[in-house]
């Protein structure tokens, strides 16, 4: 296991000052990591107590020791992390050869995984909602009638990349919902909640880069640039301080789809 102390980026630390300073929650539990060398300039408090980093585990990279891996739903943890300011202490795991302690964690031995109020918590549908609950500013609420926006693109997705037969009308499905997401964007965008990004982009994002790098490689398949909303969303929120910080290398994404491409 490998672990990493993980503060927020740049961008996000402005935005965790301010974020401190209209939010009584935190105006006395300081992000240390958060704020760290530069802290003295920033004429708050730092005798109250720190919010200690949260401990996630997350999937190490298989080409590179102690560099994180390719799981699109551990990405989509840290990314809620990153874009709520919240420092965290990453622990990376080897999946192929799982320790003993995960499993006594989380009998599943899946990642991603949070320690939340001294309890691991699975899955990242949980876990991203606990944490819009304990930490609810800044808001990455999606409305729930947007909430499932986009949601069988990913099972398209693997539905195309897994298929030996070019007629068996995996293709269409893929593009009949990623057509469906462009028009979507078309008239709400340019993300899923309008203006700003939330909780269903933070899902969505990583699984659409994992489909870009994956059909590129296994089919040399790449998206049609007539659904230039979908395009010019990808651009977007795959060039975010928080996304380019926590995605998998893409040679990661490569091996990872392997066993589902060559059986
Ligand atoms: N539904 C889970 C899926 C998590 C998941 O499948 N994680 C993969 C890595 S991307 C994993 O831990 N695989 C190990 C295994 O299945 O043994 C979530 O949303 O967190």
């Amino acid at each position: 296991m490998s672990s990493a102390k993980i503060a927020p980026s740049a961008t996000a630390l402005s935005a965790t000052i301010k974020h401190l300073s209209v939010n009584p929650r935190f105006t006395s539990r300081i992000p240390v990591t958060a704020i760290g060398r530069r802290s003295k300039s920033l004429g708050v408090s730092m005798c109250s107590k720190a919010l200690e980093p949260l401990e996630v585990c997350a999937k190490e990279s298989a080409t590179t020791p102690n560099k994180l891996g390719d799981c699109p739903f551990t990405q989509r943890v840290l990314l809620t992390l990153e874009e709520k300011h919240l420092p965290y202490d990453l622990k990376l795991v080897d999946l192929r050869n799982k320790p003993e302690w995960l499993l006594n964690i989380s009998p599943e031995g899946k990642v991603p995984l949070i320690k939340l109020d001294e309890k691991w918590i699975p899955d990242s549908d949980v876990i991203t909602q606990a944490l819009e609950e304990k930490f609810p500013e800044p808001s990455l609420a999606t409305p729930p009638e947007k909430a499932s926006v986009g949601s069988k693109i990913f099972s398209t997705f693997i539905g195309f990349l897994k298929s030996k037969d070019s007629s068996d009308g995996t293709e269409q499905a893929l593009l009949n919902e990623l057509g469906a997401f462009n028009n979507y964007l078309e008239y709400n965008g340019p993300f899923i909640n309008g203006k700003v990004v939330s909780a269903a982009d933070l899902s969505l994002a990583p699984k659409l880069y994992h489909l870009e790098v994956a059909l590129g490689h296994y089919k040399e398949w790449s998206i049609p640039p007539s659904l230039t909303y979908l395009n010019a969303y990808m651009k977007t929120v795959f060039s975010m301080d928080s996304f380019v910080k926590t995605r998998a290398e893409p040679r990661d994404v490569i091996e990872g789809w392997r066993p589902k491409v060559e059986g």
